[in-house]
């Protein structure tokens, strides 16, 4: 059998968890495609010499991200509220350049960011491969690029435009499969002086509550400041500042410079530190990892194969990614799931992937509310539940599967 080999350090990497077959994560589809529907095998790995919990597998990026992506970042008023407040910190940090700064965001999908960019007039990019949303940031007045970042695609900037004073990027760095050369981009993209800020969900909180269907196909790597640390310092770079964030049910803010460029401030020791303590550095963390994950896919299938019985309808809230691990990990289909209501057009009226529940307009949902809702996008659960106050009022209950399973 071929060794598994870590992405970034080449060492060999350990199997920690196996996830079985698994679709596309957003592969929304009707019910014509179901015979050519694309299956890879999921399987985790990690190494103890980069500290890298990573996919042994993973789709080819084209086959994720072209000119369907179903992924729209403004669907949630509280993440475009998240980017203005990182663009209005990235603005007031004092990294940018007094005269003509330049930003570069990458994966700016629909504009969510850098629109507060361009709103002030300040020069910017957005790499963004997915077609049909970096249109949409066009009509935010964002400018873009449609192509994967590389390092060679650096390099062309950088004879374009000249060097940025940041590099900005948010739940897109953890889905490169060669970040290594994307490092290598940023190094050149970035001026002496220039910052690189970005986000991403955090091993830390994942491990802590087995958030497991954070783990998808888009999801090549889950970062840890231990890893980051290791991948950026192969190449003459190094974290200055570590900042967490609710996000996306727990992430962290990286943020980067050229070695030597800015002192390191002390919540990078303080964090490093902690994570050891948690065990990040180690394969022995993730044997136990895996039988928590185990241990809620039961508790999960026993809870919704009781409420079926007992006669109740229960439906899904928000056809996220991170549902299509959970549904397809676990074995949950139509029978028993009735339908996952969604607000993006594009997934509704298709099938989810894998298992094929049927994924339905908001309006459905609220015009003859389920039972009880699986809150699949509990990621966005305050912002849920503030606008589901009559649901609730109504007797309807919320399943939930972070921290751990149960009915709220
Ligand atoms: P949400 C995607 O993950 C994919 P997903 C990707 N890999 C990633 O890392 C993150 O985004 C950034 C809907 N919704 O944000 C909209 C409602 O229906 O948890 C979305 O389809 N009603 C790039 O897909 C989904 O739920 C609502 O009120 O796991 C949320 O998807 C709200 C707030 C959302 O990301
Ligand atoms: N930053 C947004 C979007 C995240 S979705 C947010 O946080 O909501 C991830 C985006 O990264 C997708 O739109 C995808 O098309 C883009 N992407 C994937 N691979 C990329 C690459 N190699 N270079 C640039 N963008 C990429």
């Amino acid at each position: 059998m071929k060794k598994d080999i870590c992405r970034i350090s080449g060492a060999p990497l350990t199997r920690v968890v196996d996830f079985g077959k698994q679709p596309l994560g957003n592969g929304f589809l009707q019910p014509a495609q179901f015979a050519d529907e694309y299956f890879f095998p999921m399987v985790v790995g990690f190494s103890e010499e980069s500290m890298m919990f990573q996919l042994i597998e993973q789709p080819a990026p084209e086959k994720m991200f072209h000119d369907h992506y179903a992924f729209y970042s403004s669907t949630s008023s509280f993440m475009a509220r998240h980017f203005k407040d990182f663009a209005d910190q990235v603005v007031q940090s004092g990294y940018l350049a007094k005269q003509d700064p330049y930003v570069v965001e990458l994966g700016c999908n629909d504009g969510i960011m850098l629109k507060n960019f361009a709103e002030q007039k300040i020069r910017h990019l957005g790499i963004e491969p997915s077609l049909n949303v970096a249109k949409e940031a066009n009509k935010h007045g964002v400018r873009t690029r449609s192509e994967f970042f590389t390092e060679s695609l650096a390099e062309t900037i950088v004879s374009e435009d000249g060097q940025a004073d940041a590099f900005l990027a948010a739940n897109v760095m953890c889905h490169i499969p060669d970040i290594v050369g994307v490092v290598k981009g940023i190094r050149k993209l970035l001026k002496p002086t220039g910052v690189v800020m970005f986000e991403d969900p955090y091993l830390g909180d994942v491990v802590a509550k087995t958030s497991y269907d954070q783990i998808y196909d888009e999801h090549v790597f889950l970062f840890s400041a231990l890893s980051i640390q290791y991948l950026f310092g192969q190449q003459g770079m190094e974290l200055i500042d570590v900042l967490p964030q609710k996000t996306h049910g727990g992430s962290m803010r990286y943020v980067l410079a050229h070695r030597g460029a800015y002192p390191v401030k002390e919540s990078v020791t303080r964090l490093l530190a902690k994570e050891r303590a948690q065990g990040l550095d180690r394969l022995a963390t993730f044997d136990t990892f895996r039988a928590n994950v185990e241990d809620s896919r039961e508790k999960l299938v026993a809870l919704l194969k009781k409420l079926k019985a007992e006669g109740m309808r229960v439906a899904g809230y928000g056809a996220t990614s991170k549902s299509t691990t959970i549904l397809n990990y676990c074995g949950i289909g139509p029978d028993l799931i009735d339908y996952i209501s969604d607000t993006t057009p594009i997934k509704q009226g298709k099938r989810t992937p894998g298992m094929h529940i049927p994924v339905v307009p908001y309006e459905t949902f609220k015009g003859n509310p389920p039972d009880y809702a699986v809150l699949f996008a509990w990621n966005h659960a305050e912002e849920i539940m503030a606008k589901e106050k009559e649901f609730m009022a109504a007797g309807g209950k919320w399943i939930v599967h972070v921290p751990e399973v149960k009915v709220l």
